[in-house]
């Protein structure tokens, strides 16, 4: 077992390093090497200051959260870092890469702190749905104050050195070696008056008042919204006035607390779940080191519309050279006007800087024909959503660029497989499906087919990578994963309920409540009707569906009623205005819609709108799972936690359906299906999975284990 934490005396100072890759997290093993290596420094009269390093990439990741399932083995951190604190050796800390959580925690129990000019330092918990519990809510406070100390917890997002240094978070900001730094720092201190500085001795600056807690918080209203972390922070962060031993047992409690609650259960489920989707299923890690992903280093994207844009943007963000074409003449200076707005906007927030804009947007190049792409190392087109356009497109391709570079198409409806074998190298075809708006959206589906081997599959979670994307890979199929959930299962039941009785802003109230981003109907509105029901056309060739399937939306196409881009979809948007305004000609639209077939339409309460609407999309989930279109539960989740707007803080659909226990989603599906018929079959996984006591999450345990 290689040792998780070294010790090494040089001169004055004995240097304590971690190393327990892939980032340091401070597990059992390290919590016992930093006691151990405290012990031998102070044993050892020759040493006169002690440094706490790391190897790797990053100073720590933090706590092990794979540890929080477990009781956690002592010492503690509280004991390490009481040790570190009490330490008659003044201890330094040396930050490089990342700080986050425990790492940083680790640090501010340090006597002093020194970090490289790129390091950051942050307190990622709250993603977590957990609050520090290693004396962050303590510690913090009294370096910086209380009320910066809250507002870093609450971002969750780390500060930069300088930042943190202005805050007097770190005492030096190293620009070149930071270990060469780190020494002199020490050497300098061992021969100096100043000793031991306990971070605990200090006193908190200022004080919280309500004020300054509701100033705090409001910049994370809306990602706060329906969590209850905040709260427990709050209180914690509130206790930092008190003596420091008070403060950090009443953390204690609540970091308990937090650890213990579903919020947080479901925040780690979708942690791990996407670093899990990024893995081939069934292809072991040895293996998957046979199928070396490609270089990729420049691509081409074949359309140049508002999809082609964006996805030069992303790769353009990524730092990689792009080549876009268009067979449209004016689609390309069409195209570099949309880039250039949406750079500019990114400068006006402050997001980015007019250099770096410039140098991205220089990175995008025209290529005004097929044939000057020879030398990319992937296409992806994303022309218009027409079978017979993308297969001359991709056969094209297939015949100009060397194989085995990946061919990638960014269908969101059409066969994968059927594109694919219009070219004589179906093994290099792939989908790579981006979401709306390309550049921003954090999921990247990546269709395979049966022809796609694990090379081109790692090629594909490389690219995903490179644009700090999460990848879930789905089975060619009708809608892939996400679409075919939410057009069989949620959104078609949330028509459905339009037609039964309810409005369009009681379906979207409804499910905000319940923390979607933002309801079916101001989806469909934003997306552009239109978009759906061209869409669902496509669709409609690969398979049928029988009515009422999205009635309404396609009613409101034909009447040019597309949504925000027209001023009328679902709702009114009057002056170009992004609010939405209730319009009762789409209640009386409804009414015909819903006579025409017989609905009688009735009150309908929140529940049952929301429970109608998750159910659905938990089962069509399921029926995914088991056609193999999605490899695993957590796949599910991610897609729809990550690209669908599904609230994190509840795990996602097929997290949330072992929350309610799926047996009590059976007895439900079953009870719609005895009303609704068709579209509540209940799936046969939930039906199986219920009968046997089980779950999803076990499920997949044994599946993985059966793969
Ligand atoms: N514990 C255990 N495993 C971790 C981990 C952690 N803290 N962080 C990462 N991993 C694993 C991850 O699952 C993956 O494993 C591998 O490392 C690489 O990660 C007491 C209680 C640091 C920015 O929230 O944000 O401290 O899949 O793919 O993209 O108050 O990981 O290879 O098997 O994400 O380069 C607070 C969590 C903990 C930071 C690197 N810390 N980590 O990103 O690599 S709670 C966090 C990250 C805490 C204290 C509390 C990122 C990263 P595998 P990766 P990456």
């Amino acid at each position: 077992m290689p040792k998780t934490v070294t010790f090494d005396e040089l001169g004055p100072v004995g240097l304590i390093c971690m190393h327990n890759p892939p980032v340091n997290a401070i597990s059992h093993s390290v919590r016992l090497g930093l006691l151990d290596a405290i012990e031998r420094a102070q044993e050892n009269s020759s040493i006169k200051v002690l440094l706490i390093m790391s190897g790797g990439e990053l100073f720590s990741a933090g706590a092990d959260i794979s540890e929080f399932d477990h009781p956690l083995g002592e010492p503690s951190f509280q004991q390490v870092q009481a040790r570190i604190e009490s330490c008659h050796l003044p201890v330094v800390a040396a930050i490089h890469g990342l700080a986050l959580g425990g790492g940083l925690e680790l640090a501010m129990a340090c006597h002093y702190r020194l970090a490289h000019k790129n390091a950051r330092l942050g307190m990622p918990e709250i993603t977590l749905g957990i609050i520090p519990g290693a004396g962050g809510t303590q510690r913090l406070p009294r370096l910086i104050g209380a009320r910066r100390a809250l507002e870093m917890i609450l971002s969750g997002t780390p500060v930069s050195a300088s930042d943190a240094g202005s805050k007097g978070l770190v005492d030096e900001v190293a620009e070149g070696d930071l270990r060469d730094a780190a020494l002199n720092f020490c050497n300098r201190l061992a021969y100096s008056e100043l000793g031991p500085r306990p971070t605990c001795n200090r006193t908190v600056i200022d004080s919280l008042d309500d004020a300054g807690i509701a100033a705090a918080l409001h910049p994370y209203a809306r990602a706060l919204k329906g969590r209850t972390t905040q709260d427990l922070v709050i209180e914690a962060v509130k206790a930092s006035t008190l003596p420091f031993s008070q403060g950090l047992a009443i953390e204690a409690t609540l970091a308990q607390k937090s650890l213990a609650s579903g919020e947080s259960l479901a925040l780690r489920h979708v942690f791990f779940s996407e670093r899990e989707s990024g893995k081939l299923v069934g292809v072991s890690s040895a293996n998957a080191n046979q199928a070396p992903p490609a270089a990729i280093r420049r691509v081409a994207i074949i359309g140049a519309g508002t999809m082609g844009s964006g996805i030069a943007m992303a790769f353009a963000d990524a730092g990689l050279e792009v080549l876009l074409n268009d067979n449209d003449s004016a689609a390309l200076p069409r195209s570099r006007e949309y880039v250039r707005s949406m750079y500019a906007s990114s400068v006006k927030r402050g997001r980015l800087t007019q250099d770096i804009a410039d140098e991205r947007i220089r990175r995008i190049r025209n290529a005004l024909e097929l044939a000057d792409m020879t030398d990319v190392d992937l296409v992806i087109e994303a022309v218009f959503e027409d079978i017979n356009l993308k297969k001359e497109v991709l056969s094209k391709l297939d015949s100009i660029l060397p194989s085995p570079r990946l061919l990638a198409t960014n269908t969101s409806t059409l066969s994968v497989t059927e594109l694919a074998r219009a070219t004589a190298h179906p093994e290099r075809v792939l989908g790579l499906h981006f979401f709306v708006p390309a550049h921003a959206s954090k999921l990247l589906e990546i269709v395979r087919t049966d022809d796609t081997p694990p090379e081109s599959l790692s090629t594909a979670f490389r690219v995903a990578k490179l644009l700090k994307k999460v990848a879930v890979v789905a089975r060619d199929s009708f809608g892939f994963i996400g679409n075919r959930m939410m057009l069989d299962g949620y959104f078609r039941e949330a028509e459905v309920l339009l037609l039964e009785g309810a409005t369009p802003i009681q379906v979207d109230t409804a499910l905000e409540n319940f923390g979607f981003a933002m309801g079916p109907q101001r989806v469909s509105d934003l997306g552009g009707n239109d978009v759906g029901t061209k869409a669902r056309l496509q669709l409609f060739k690969r398979e049928s569906r029988p009515d009422p399937y999205f009635v309404v939306a396609d009613r409101l196409t034909e009447m040019g009623r597309l949504g925000q881009k027209t001023g009328r979809g679902f709702y009114l948007y009057p002056n170009g205005s992004r609010e939405i305004v209730p319009d009762p000609e789409v209640i009386s639209l409804i009414e015909e819609l819903a006579s025409e077939r017989g609905i009688l339409r009735r009150e309908i309460s929140e529940q049952e709108i929301v429970e109608r609407c998750i159910l659905s999309l938990i089962n069509v989930g399921a029926m995914v799972l088991e056609e193999g279109v999605a490899a695993r539960a957590g796949d599910i989740d991610v897609v729809w936690t990550s690209g669908y707007g599904f609230p994190r803080h509840v795990g996602g659909p097929m997290f949330y359906a072992d929350t309610l226990g799926l047996s009590h989603v059976l007895q439900r599906i079953r009870h719609y299906h005895e009303r609704f018929g068709h579209y509540w079959r209940p799936a046969g996984l939930i039906e199986r999975l219920a009968d046997a006591a089980s779950n999803f999450e076990q499920w997949e345990g044994s599946s993985a284990s059966r793969s």
